[in-house]
């Protein structure tokens, strides 16, 4: 795809942005009756919308001017209950602002508050309370419910959100490039439930691999948690956390994915081309399994391995899982074992997303690290070749990090075999790397150049992740801090000033590209969902053009369009948000009890 031209017509409609953006600014200023000069949005406070447990480290972003200190007014008063000293200020190169910090981890009276400081708009609200996450994880959890295939959202599950049943998917096609013997091309399958991938409304067993396992890890670390969350989905209040209930939709979808006959996994379930901006059941094409892939296999593997330990627990309510999980995901070992590097890429007349990985050696770890997590098997852990498997940050394409992560959780249940001191070592230096990043940062947050990829909020939250690691592992207060302010940056102390997540904060993106939440007739997108966030790749910059939008920045901070046509920035993924699930649900956990 075409770089954007930047011409007149692009200049003109990121004034008429910005200009949009400043009329929030002021309106939330005057909203707290305080005259205060007005400001371009880059001029404003930049804190979590949401807010902060008691304890935790509080920091806002406050851009460079004269003044050297700030407060904190409640709100509905004009009087401060907190004043404190801005930091030096420095510059965040990838936003380019020089900007000073706010920090009142020392102030933990709950309520809700703005920041103040001369010369700006006061920031947007936010609370500080004991449970201030449990909202933002409960939604970002229902935003899974709200994106399930094959099922009617009834209006006492959903809300305004009811819609009709969408793809049954019980009449797939068998795609050229998956047929086989048994399974000749155009055999119909049924590969019925699953979540639709993002904005649009495909399935692929790639990307599942790492939200399904995001999720079971969440419930695994946290299962006192999880087992108190009531989510108002169709199997609230059958015994069984809504977690669990809400992930079992998508196994059992990926378990249709596997072939049978040879323990192979296909690709993807997908329609030709992607479908028009229509709600489910409007979007009516053909859908095809798409060959299968090594790739498809491990990730199938290392998820149903995860699921056939966790599910074990619930043996009475899901008779028979179990097993055939861990059944499923030995069949799928095999078939990658038989068939090592089957990469993926589209065939020529399938034109959906790709998730193409090449390099396939982390996937083996991943799998191997599960698989010997869940039998306790030595082979498995062999098959890790751990001391050539770094830790590094998780993505779809990415799966190391989710080895050690497992193998972190699990320590003391491990044969002689394992590498403990390995383990720690690799959690450990990873979670080192971002704090050192966290401090040096002038907007305290652990993002790199490198992390402002498609989906940069995701791989905010997946760094966050990653120090929640290694607090676990190691109990370093600051670890938690660094992961903190990662939430902290989803929910508003960013560049863009947004809170990321709909509905979720006071300025909040409106016009996700998401497929029902603009086909639905309602102003208010679907709740819970995070935007994929600034990158300056603007891979859509045509796409935005032809649209008469366009971004209001290059830097790689900034570089995000609250618009339908930006898919690069603004779209929503099941891979996105469940590592927003992940954080937002062991932060609030982890502070709970303090
Ligand atoms: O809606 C599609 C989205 O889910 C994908 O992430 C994105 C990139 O593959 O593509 C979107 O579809 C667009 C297509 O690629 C080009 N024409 C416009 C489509 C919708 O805006
Ligand atoms: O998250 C994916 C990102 O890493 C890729 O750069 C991008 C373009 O290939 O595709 C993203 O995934 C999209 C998928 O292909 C189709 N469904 C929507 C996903 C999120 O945009």
């Amino acid at each position: 795809m075409l770089k954007p031209r930047r011409g007149l017509l692009a200049m003109l409609a990121s004034a008429a942005l910005l200009s949009a953006c400043q009329s929030v600014d002021t309106d939330s200023a005057s909203s707290a009756q305080v005259s205060q000069p007005p400001a371009e949005s880059s001029a404003s406070i930049k804190v979590n919308q949401v807010g902060f447990t008691p304890t935790a480290t509080k920091m806002a972003v406050v851009p460079s001017n004269s003044a050297d200190r700030f407060s904190l007014i409640p709100e509905g008063t004009n009087t401060a209950v907190y004043s404190g000293r801005l930091s030096a200020s420095s510059t965040w190169d990838h936003s380019g602002e020089t900007v000073k910090i706010a920090d009142f981890s020392d102030f933990s009276r709950t309520g809700e508050y703005r920041i103040r400081v001369e010369g700006l708009p006061d920031s947007h609200p936010f609370s500080i309370a004991p449970d201030v996450y449990v909202d933002v994880n409960d939604a970002s959890l229902k935003a899974f419910y709200f994106n399930r295939a094959s099922t009617e959202l009834l209006e006492e599950h959903a809300g305004i959100y009811a819609r009709p049943a969408g793809h049954p998917d019980d009449q797939v096609k068998v795609h050229s490039s998956a047929a086989s013997r048994h399974r000749p091309e155009g055999t119909i399958i049924s590969g019925p439930k699953g979540w639709y991938d993002a904005g649009d409304y495909n399935k692929y067993i790639v990307n599942s691999g790492i939200t399904t396992y995001t999720l079971l890890a969440a419930y695994e670390h946290f299962p006192e948690y999880y087992a108190e969350r009531e989510l108002n989905i169709p199997e609230s209040g059958n015994g069984v956390p809504d977690l669990l209930d809400e992930i079992m939709w998508n196994l059992e979808w990926m378990l249709t994915m596997q072939d049978p006959n040879d323990g192979g996994v296909y690709h993807k379930l997908t329609t030709k081309r992607f479908e028009g901006r229509l709600m489910p059941h409007e979007a009516t094409n053909q859908r095809y399994v798409v060959k299968k892939g090594t790739a498809a296999a491990l990730n199938f593997a290392a998820v149903m391995a995860v699921a056939s330990r966790v599910y074990a627990d619930y043996e009475e309510d899901f008779p028979g899982f179990s097993t055939q999980a861990l059944e499923a995901a030995e069949a799928a070992w095999q078939w990658a074992q038989a068939n090592p590097d089957v990469t993926y890429r589209n065939p020529e007349d399938i034109h959906t997303g790709q998730y193409g990985d090449q390099t396939l050696f982390d996937e083996f770890g991943w799998a191997a690290a599960e698989l010997y997590i869940t039998t306790g098997q030595d082979r498995y852990y062999e098959a890790i070749m751990a001391d050539e498997l770094a830790n590094v940050v998780p993505n779809w394409a990415e799966s190391r990090g989710l080895a050690w992560m497992s193998l972190a959780h699990h320590r003391d249940n491990l044969t002689p075999i394992a590498d403990q001191r390995l383990i720690a070592k690799r959690i450990d230096e990873l979670a080192q790397e971002l704090h050192a990043e966290w401090q040096e940062s002038a907007y305290r947050v652990p993002m790199r150049r490198s992390d402002f990829v498609w989906g940069s909020n995701a791989v905010a939250m997946n760094n966050a992740m990653m120090l929640l690691q290694g607090y676990r592992l190691k109990g370093d207060g600051e670890y938690l801090e660094a992961a903190q302010s990662l939430l902290d940056y989803v929910l508003g102390r960013n560049a863009t000033g947004y809170s990321f997540v709909t509905g979720h904060g006071s300025k909040t993106p409106m016009h996700i590209h998401h497929r029902p939440s603009d086909a639905d007739g309602i102003e208010e997108p679907i709740p819970g969902f995070i935007a994929g966030g600034p990158q300056p790749g603007q891979q859509d910059g045509e796409n935005c053009e032809e649209d008469g939008a366009s971004y209001p920045s290059d830097k790689p901070a900034k570089s995000y369009v609250d618009h339908w046509c930006s898919y690069a920035s603004n779209e929503i993924a099941i891979n996105w948000n469940a590592p927003l699930v992940y954080v937002s649900g062991a932060i609030q956990a982890l502070r709970q009890t303090d």
